[in-house]
């Protein structure tokens, strides 16, 4: 007998910080977006694509919803609200430990004109007495409707394999649309890029704000067992440039040698990592450099 197959896209959506990313990351059991305790850490449409025998997911991060300050943060407004118009279901993450705030509300706001199946996952469970859930879903469903509602914990794997299954449940049957083993469909030069921006906002905490981006110039076999990956990050001030190189180069060293381990678990070889600062005004507020950059509408 053919096992029926269900496939489809389906977004995550949710204010800054509620864990997306992370929940993105234990779908598809590999690290393909980036994590962070800074907000908006997220600017592309990251697919982690979940398959099994009968299922696959093709999952969509959608950049967190928040009032856009300039022309990137209008992009990924765009870009988030665009999805849930493609998608054949969307999760709505909300963190369990915080109440619904104008984030929340202004997502929801969106959500009323959807037509998919909503999905309301309340995410960081681990972190409240289960006494207060109640309240947290009533809260929620006087606001929309929604298909199904899921308490869990991304962090801690609570639930997940639960909410993914009821998911995959409602999908259209059809063929997958990748093969088995992809996770992603981003190169993994994005990814790479990504990787080490996450190492540049963890480790230089309040300092380097948001306006950071890395270019990835290179990814190139050196030899059988090496692969050279060059890239360049770019800050918007001089100060920043020195903050990211630091003493003596010892923050530069420091976000390259903990970015080169994670690009290494994700090509799968040894890697030699060799980064640039560039500083470069202003790069959010120009179209041409967002193009440049591929940040693309
Ligand atoms: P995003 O902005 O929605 O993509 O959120 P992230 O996935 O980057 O997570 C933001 C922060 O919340 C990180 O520090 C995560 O470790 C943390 N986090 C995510 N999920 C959970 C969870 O289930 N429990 C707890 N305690 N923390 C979580
Ligand atoms: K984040
Ligand atoms: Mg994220």
């Amino acid at each position: 007998m053919d096992i029926k197959k269900h496939s489809g896209f389906v977004a995550i959506i949710g204010r800054p910080n509620v864990g997306k990313s992370t929940f993105l990351n234990r779908a598809v059991g590999q690290k393909v977006a980036i994590m962070s305790d800074k907000a908006q850490t997220t600017r592309n449409k990251i697919q982690g694509i979940y398959t099994t025998e009968e299922t696959q997911i093709v999952f969509i991060d959608t950049p967190g919803i928040h009032k856009p300050h300039s022309r990137l943060g209008d992009f990924m407004v765009k870009a988030a609200l665009s999805t849930l118009n493609e998608v054949d279901a969307v999760l709505f993450m909300v963190n369990a430990t915080q109440k619904r705030g104008r984030g929340d509300d202004f997502i929801i706001k969106r959500l009323k004109e959807v037509k998919k199946p909503i999905f309301l996952v309340i995410n960081k469970i681990d972190q409240i007495h289960p006494d207060h859930l109640l309240e947290i879903v009533d809260d929620y469903r006087k606001e929309l409707n929604f298909q199904e509602v899921y308490p869990i914990s991304a962090l801690q794997g609570n639930n997940c394999e639960e909410l993914i299954t009821a998911v995959s449940a409602i999908l259209p049957e059809g063929p997958q649309f990748y093969p088995e083993d992809q996770v992603t469909d981003h190169p993994e030069r994005f990814i790479a890029g990504e990787l080490i921006r996450e190492k540049v906002l963890e480790l230089t905490r309040e300092e380097v704000p948001h306006s950071v981006a890395v270019i990835v110039e290179r990814v190139q076999r050196e030899d059988e067992e090496k692969i050279l990956v060059q890239a360049t990050i770019i800050v918007e001030r001089s100060s920043q440039k020195g903050i990211l190189i630091g003493k003596g180069g010892q923050m530069l060293k420091t976000i390259g040698t903990k970015a080169r381990k994670d690009i290494e678990l994700l090509l799968g070889d040894k890697v030699y990592l060799e980064l640039w600062v560039k500083v470069q005004s202003n790069w959010r507020d120009k179209q041409t450099d967002l193009k440049a950059l591929g940040y693309r509408q």
